[in-house]
């Protein structure tokens, strides 16, 4: 993922300094793009160890519609932690916009449906794509995430907000647009947990996975992430690791973190970061 450190070199050589929402401090661009091809392997940084496991257990939460931070607990993910309310919940966040988007009757769509319907019966369309960014129940700016949460809220809008799906020639690519990028803890999870989703959809509608996008708006190193930045930018990158998918579930629904196996990671050490809340 040599894209993946131009981009940081990028932020470190034109990035502005700009005042955020956490009080932290960044160093911001906007508007950047990487293009990977899993053809070449899957995308899981090897300048630094990634945690599969937290990445693949929260992509299965969103997909469950899961919003509360219990069943991420129980599997040993911790990164939706400092957010939530004393019960765990986040408010209508990702897994509630993707699977159950409140309608005005009192009822609900199934994004995700809607997706694997149009891969397997409109595969030309170019209307395959789902939205997390529901005007309805962002957040409050006046309150805190735990207050909006408790209000019915969502604790934090989306950052990575729209996916469309693409099939040419039997092959299946995604584009993804983040509003906003923490380069250095969020960005590898987001790059990771969009492969990992195209290789399920691949997977149950039967074409061959091919090229992922992610497209960002303020892409942005904290002030707190410098070291670990440059730290990362003097590692050499890696072989990519592969992702085998052991069993086809009989839904989209129906992964579980044992069915994938990442054969031949060999990352450098991970780097601890602060995250700001
Ligand atoms: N807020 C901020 N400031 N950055 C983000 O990346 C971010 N997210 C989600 C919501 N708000 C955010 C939360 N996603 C880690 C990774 C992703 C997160 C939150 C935290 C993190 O700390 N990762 C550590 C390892 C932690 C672990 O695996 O237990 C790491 O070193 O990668 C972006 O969507």
């Amino acid at each position: 993922m040599k894209q993946y450190l131009e981009l940081l070199a990028d932020i470190l050589e034109n990035g502005v300094a700009k005042g955020d929402r956490t009080g932290t401090g960044t160093t911001s661009v906007f508007g950047r793009q990487i293009r990977h091809n899993l053809a070449e392997g899957f995308p899981l940084l090897t300048t630094k160890k990634l945690h599969f496991k937290s990445i693949a257990n929260e992509l299965i939460w969103f997909l469950n519609g899961d919003t509360n931070v219990q069943w991420l607990k129980e599997h040993g993910v911790s990164i939706w932690n400092e957010w939530a309310t004393e019960e765990g919940e986040l408010g209508p966040v990702y897994g509630k916009q993707w699977t159950a988007w409140p309608t005005k009757d009192g009822g609900a769509i199934n994004q995700i449906d809607y997706v694997v319907n149009a891969l397997k019966n409109n595969p030309n369309s170019r209307r395959i794509l789902f939205h997390g960014w529901n005007p309805e129940y962002l957040p409050d700016e006046k309150l805190s995430p735990v207050d909006n949460a408790r209000a019915g809220k969502m604790a934090l809008p989306p950052c990575h907000l729209l996916y469309q799906f693409y099939v040419a020639n039997g092959k299946l690519s995604a584009q993804l647009y983040i509003r906003s990028s923490d380069s250095f803890l969020g960005l590898p999870y987001n790059i990771a947990s969009l492969a990992l989703l195209t290789h399920m959809l691949a997977q149950q509608c039967d074409f061959i996975p091919h090229e992922i996008i992610v497209s960002i708006g303020d892409l942005h190193a904290y002030s707190n992430h410098m070291d670990q930045i440059r730290t990362q930018l003097s590692r050499e990158t890696r072989a990519l690791p592969r992702l085998i998918i052991t069993r086809r579930p009989s839904s989209i629904y129906d992964y579980k973190f044992e069915d994938f196996l990442i054969e031949g990671y060999d990352p450098h050490p991970s780097i601890a970061a602060p995250i700001a809340v």
